[in-house]
Formats: structure tokens, sequence, C-alpha cells
């Protein structure tokens, strides 16, 4: 009875902890199912801020007094929750960024730079998200290198054969997405990066979508980059994570130029750069909100990200089951395994309309393409409705999601 009882994530509690589930929208009770874009935040990430402004807001790294001090050692207090959330070997293989684009451009243009050349080629997969292709997009315009698409199949599931026939001798490096935004396909990363590295190539892992909803290990996955966001696991926008393996993060030159990421800086002598993590941090970085970060992956490591993906497993199922008896829908993307995304297009009904419509009942999902075009076109279509699943969210929320559904394709038909 006590084992059931602690598989049970209790979303009553869960959802007492985030304010903005008590607004209304429209005049309805606000359903938030666009957690892939940004997840809500719990009152313990909020009140982060305002204890942070209110009580030690200062420069990091450089003052010698208290508020620094204690900014400071909140700021890398927050390195060591991101360590211990990925599994990093080090504190100093965590590098704080922006969020996942960033991190992936602080690959691309620091190692990127420093380890292509013309002719070499990297492999990305046809379900990633826009940032993990602009990024080997302009470097290939820059540089000279190639870039390889690894195909999916009818159901978006990566074709392994296909990855593993696309390696040559000049293949560097593998940049995919451990859970896919617009499907929600999870793919077999420990897998993916045992292939690379028989290719000796490096493997990327954009964990935008995976960070949220399954616990990450980066040890056992072996994977060489790992990035995330902080907005899409409970926290603030404007700070995310870059894991490097620390050889390779030591091996890479400073992206941006600025104070934080120096030893010393002469115009007689030239530079010399600060040790990793800090040389990839050039300037203040967003204090407030990597200590927030930490709040937010506190707040989900308490409740467990098993519990969370487990209930998440029971809302994409229950879901499912609902949407695929809504006459004309239908689901791209039935990948075996999937994290709590589901996409659909709708006979007689554009995506986009449905969006808007559903909006006016309090329901809030995502519509377009995305940022996974390429994905899209290849499924033969410019937008999807997608509804994506976070703790908070329960099966009643659902029931109301497709009631809501049914009542807006019925207006637009
Ligand atoms: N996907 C979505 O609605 P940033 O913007 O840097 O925090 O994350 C970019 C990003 C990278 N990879 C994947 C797999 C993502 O899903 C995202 C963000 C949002 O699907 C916004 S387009």
């Amino acid at each position: 009875m006590t084992a059931l009882k602690e598989l049970t994530l209790d979303v009553v509690k869960v959802r007492a902890d985030f304010p903005i589930l008590e607004r209304k929208v429209h005049g309805y009770p606000l359903i938030y199912l666009d957690n892939a874009a940004t997840s809500q935040t719990p009152r313990q990430v909020i009140a982060t801020f305002d204890d942070y402004y209110r009580r030690y807001n200062a420069n990091i790294h450089r003052g010698l007094h208290t508020l620094a001090d204690e900014a400071t050692a909140a700021y890398e207090g927050t390195r060591e929750t991101v360590r211990a959330f990925l599994n990093a070997r080090e504190r100093r293989e965590i590098v704080f960024t922006r969020g996942t684009t960033e991190a992936i451009n602080l690959v691309a243009n620091a190692w990127g730079r420093a380890n292509l050349k013309a002719g070499d080629e990297v492999l990305v997969s046809l379900m990633e998200h826009h940032s993990n292709i602009v990024p080997w997009q302009l470097l290939a315009e820059q540089l000279g290198i190639v870039i390889k698409v690894i195909p999916v199949d009818e159901r978006g599931v990566l074709d392994l054969d296909a990855y593993r026939d696309l390696f040559t001798e000049r293949t560097r490096l593998v940049a995919v997405n451990h859970v896919s935004n617009a499907f929600g396909t999870i793919n077999p990363v420990k897998e993916l990066a045992g292939i690379a590295h028989a290719h000796d190539a490096l493997i990327l892992i954009d964990g935008a979508q995976a960070a949220p909803h399954e616990p990450i290990d980066v040890q056992d996955i072996d994977a060489d980059f790992y990035a995330f966001s902080g907005h899409k696991v409970y926290g603030p926008t404007g700070a995310g994570a870059l894991y490097g393996k620390a050889a390779l993060l030591e091996a890479m030159p400073p992206w941006q130029g600025g104070g934080e990421m120096i030893k010393t800086v002469s115009f007689d002598t030239g530079t010399s750069f600060a040790d990793i993590p800090h040389r990839f941090e050039a300037g203040t970085p967003a204090i407030a909100e990597v200590i927030a970060l930490g709040k937010a992956l506190e707040w989900v490591s308490g409740i467990g990200l098993e519990l969370i993906g487990g209930w998440e497993q029971q809302l994409l199922a229950h879901a499912t089951e609902r949407l695929v008896a809504v006459d004309g829908l239908r689901i791209l993307g039935t990948a075996p395994h999937k994290a709590g995304v589901i996409s659909f297009v709708v006979d007689g009904a554009h995506s986009q309309d449905i969006g808007l419509l559903i909006d006016q009942l309090g329901v809030a999902i995502r519509t377009g393409h995305h940022c996974a075009q390429p994905l899209l076109t290849h499924f033969g279509v410019d937008a999807t409705c997608r509804a994506s699943f976070a703790a908070y969210n329960t099966p009643e929320e659902i029931d109301i999601f497709v009631d809501a559904l049914e009542r807006v394709i019925g207006m637009v038909r």
C-alpha cells in the first residue's frame, strides 16, 4: 500500500505550488497545455527573485562585499545543482547559458570553429528544432562543412540503419534532440552516442524537451555535450545550461569576449583566458535567473522526475485515447516511446483557427510549425496543434480540452 502511494503523484499538492493555475482566461479556468513551449513556475521559484532583489542583489565573482559573496555563492551553488541534475562528473563541466539555443550556438562557435573544416560532416536528424539546425547551417556557409540528415519513419522514429549508414571518415559530430518538441518522440540517445563514438564522432544532445520529463544521466548516455533550458523545467526564462566533458571544454577557445572570462588582459602581451567553465560565461550573467533555475531543479527533484514522467505518461495515454476518437483528427508522431506531447491536425479545420478559438474557452495549446519546419514539411503539413503536459495537468483538464476541441471543430467546419 505504501509502495503504491509513493508511486502516485499528488497532483493537488503540485498544483497548489502554481499561482497562475488559479487564473481565468476569457472567463474560463486556465487549462495550460503549452508546456513544451514554456512550463509554469512554482511559487518557490518566483520567491527566489523577490528574495534575491530584496536581500542580496549584487554582481558576482568580482566584489569583496557580503552581498557579492552571497550572490556568488548562490549562483555557483546552482552549478552544483545542475551537475547533480545531469549527473555530470564535475561542476566545471556545467556552463550557464541563456538556454538551449545559446548552448548549441556555443558548441557550434567554440568547438565547431576550432575543430571543423571544409568537407567535415555533421549529422542532424530530420526532427531537430531549428536551434539545432541553423547554427550548423551557418557553419556550413562559413566553413564549408556538410550537414547530413538522419531520416525518420512514418511514426516519427529515427531510422537507425540509415543513421549508421550516414557515417564516413569525415563525420565529426552528431547533433540530435533527446525528445522531439514537435512529435514527442524519445530518441535512444545512449545508443546514438555509442554509434557516434564507434565512428570517432562526438555527440551533442539537445535536451530541451527531455530535462522536464525524465532523469538525465550524461555519464550513462556518454554525451559529449548536453543542453537544456530552465524555462521548460519549471524555471525562469533566460537561464539554461550546457554540459560538456571537461577535456572537450578545456580544449575549446572562448566564443564571446568580455569580463568574467579572462585571467589577464594586456595590450602588450594579449589576453589569457579563465579556466572552464568561466571562459564561456563572458559578461554579467543572468544571476537571479540562474539562482532561480537552481530552485526549480530542486523543486523537480523534490517530487522526482520518475514520478513526474510516470504521471505525464498517464496523461499522454488518456489524451491519446480521447483524441483518436475525435472525428477527422490525425495524430502526427506515433512513436512507441513518447514524452507527453501530442501533435495533431484536423480535417477541414486549420490549426491556427483551432488554437485561436480554443483559447477563447481558456485552453492554451500551441499551433504552428513548432520551429521544426523540415519535419512538418516531410509529413506534408505546415502547421499542427500541439498539446503538451506537465506535472500539474490532470485527466479532468484533458477531458475539458477535448470537449472544447470538439466544440471548436464544430464551429469551424
Ligand atoms: N521549443 C517549443 O514550443 P530555447 O528557446 O533556447 O529555450 O529552446 C529552444 C529549443 C531547442 N530544442 C528543442 C527540442 C526545443 O523544443 C526548443 C524550444 C519550444 O517547442 C519553443 S519553439
